[in-house]
């Protein structure tokens, strides 16, 4: 074969391979738990990314149509609804570890999710981030559009010979359009290190209000840790000065390392509902689950009800992947007739979608038990449900 046959032959193999993925109809696995629906397959992946990313598709240039750019994951998203579709700005990593940002869109939030033709520029500081993550996308009552997301640089006081020591802080940026995107400056908190931090999408007291993640050090919450509020009068100059912790981390739970605030809060009737991821270590490394509760609507530092455990933990081949047996969600949207699609990452690797409702996500809220932290107490609480269906 001439290296133009070769060419050609391998691209049209892989724009087979990649249509037949874009045409996989994905669908329910009923019948679920009745909190939620999870869907068949993953919604993004590193094979949805478009070959003009990863191959030079001049056969001058690439005559054996080799990658030139590998992507390892697509994974812990940010999502919006945004004229009408479906919006997830998702988490992109190359082989060579970094991490980018790319828009992706769907029409029904579920079927056909596709990359924009280009990545997002994110405009970088005087100091430049070396890597960015986790975005969280809150439409303001302000009239922008924020995305706040983790911008990590190495520690500059790390001992020579120590090359993973970093400083994680939260990066703000803000578009009208998903188009322009515009830079503010990196949060500024007392903590050493901050991920996991999110925008409440209204003011609180005319102030903008911030859910943090207080931490000592990159991985070990320390004496930090918990999901905290914080507020800041401007946000082009953000100065969060008193973090106060509304959800801390508890031994024997399933945040006893450390916890962290998803997307930002849906509104309700009934309160604001968080979901949130909670890391516990194991024998096998850290397991990270997804859990939820709910604050006061107008008191934004009030836990009025928190279901014991998790909300949704790996599962299958959820649990296998570039960082194995972590399920994280940054991105959750509300359609207007109460739909909530819920966008999660499995294991550091892919993107997931799973069906629920604001009524449904109400009811677990308030209606599955509180965690009362001992083993004879769950029983109490099983034994309770057992007797009222079985008579006692
Ligand atoms: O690897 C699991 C997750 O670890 C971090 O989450 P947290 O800040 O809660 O420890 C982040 O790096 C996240 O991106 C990653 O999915």
């Amino acid at each position: 074969m001439t290296t133009s046959e070769i060419f050609s032959s391998r691209l049209q193999q892989l724009e087979a391979a990649q249509q037949e993925l874009f045409q996989l109809r994905n669908e329910p696995i009923l019948p679920g738990n009745g909190i939620y629906e999870r869907y068949r397959y993953p919604v993004l992946t590193a094979a949805h990314t478009p070959l003009s990313w990863r191959y030079d598709l001049n056969p001058a240039t690439n005559p054996y149509c080799m990658e030139r750019f590998g992507i390892n994951a697509t994974f812990n998203a940010g999502a919006m609804k945004w004229q009408g579709r479906y919006i997830m700005m998702v988490r992109v990593e190359g082989a060579d570890r970094k991490s980018f940002f790319a828009i992706a869109e769907s029409a029904d939030g579920i079927q056909h999710w596709r990359f924009r033709n280009t990545p997002v520029a994110l405009p970088e500081t005087e100091v430049p981030d070396v890597n960015v993550y986790d975005i969280r996308l809150t439409e303001h009552a302000d009239g922008w559009i924020y995305g706040l997301f983790c911008t990590e640089r190495k520690d500059p006081q790390a001992p020579p010979g120590d090359m993973s020591s970093a400083i994680a802080q939260c990066g703000i940026v803000r578009t009208k359009d998903l188009e322009q995107w515009e830079r503010l400056p990196d949060l500024i908190t007392s903590s050493p290190q901050q991920r996991n931090v999110v925008l409440h999408p209204e003011f609180v007291n005319g102030q903008y209000a911030f859910y943090t993640r207080p931490q000592d050090n990159f991985i070990e919450a320390g004496s930090g840790g918990g999901i905290a509020v914080g507020y800041t009068k401007d946000i082009t100059h953000p100065v969060v000065s008193t973090e106060t912790v509304i959800d801390p981390r508890q031994y024997h739970t399933i945040s006893e390392l450390k916890n962290g605030q998803g997307p930002a809060p849906l509104k309700t009737s009934e309160g604001w509902l968080h979901l949130a991821h909670g890391v516990r270590n194991t024998a096998a490394g850290l397991r990270y689950v997804l859990y939820m509760f709910l604050t006061d609507l107008h008191d934004i530092t009030k836990v009025i009800a928190k279901p014991a455990g998790y909300f949704m933990a790996p599962q299958g081949e959820e649990r296998i992947g570039d960082v194995s047996n972590v399920l994280f969600c940054n991105g959750w949207i509300a359609d207007d007739n109460g739909r909530v699609l819920i966008y999660y990452a499995s294991s550091d690797t892919r993107m997931h979608v799973a069906s629920s409702s604001i009524p449904r996500l109400l009811d677990y809220v308030k209606h599955t038990a509180a965690d009362q932290l001992r083993s004879g107490k769950s029983v109490e609480t099983l034994l309770g449900i057992i007797e009222k269906n079985i008579g006692a």
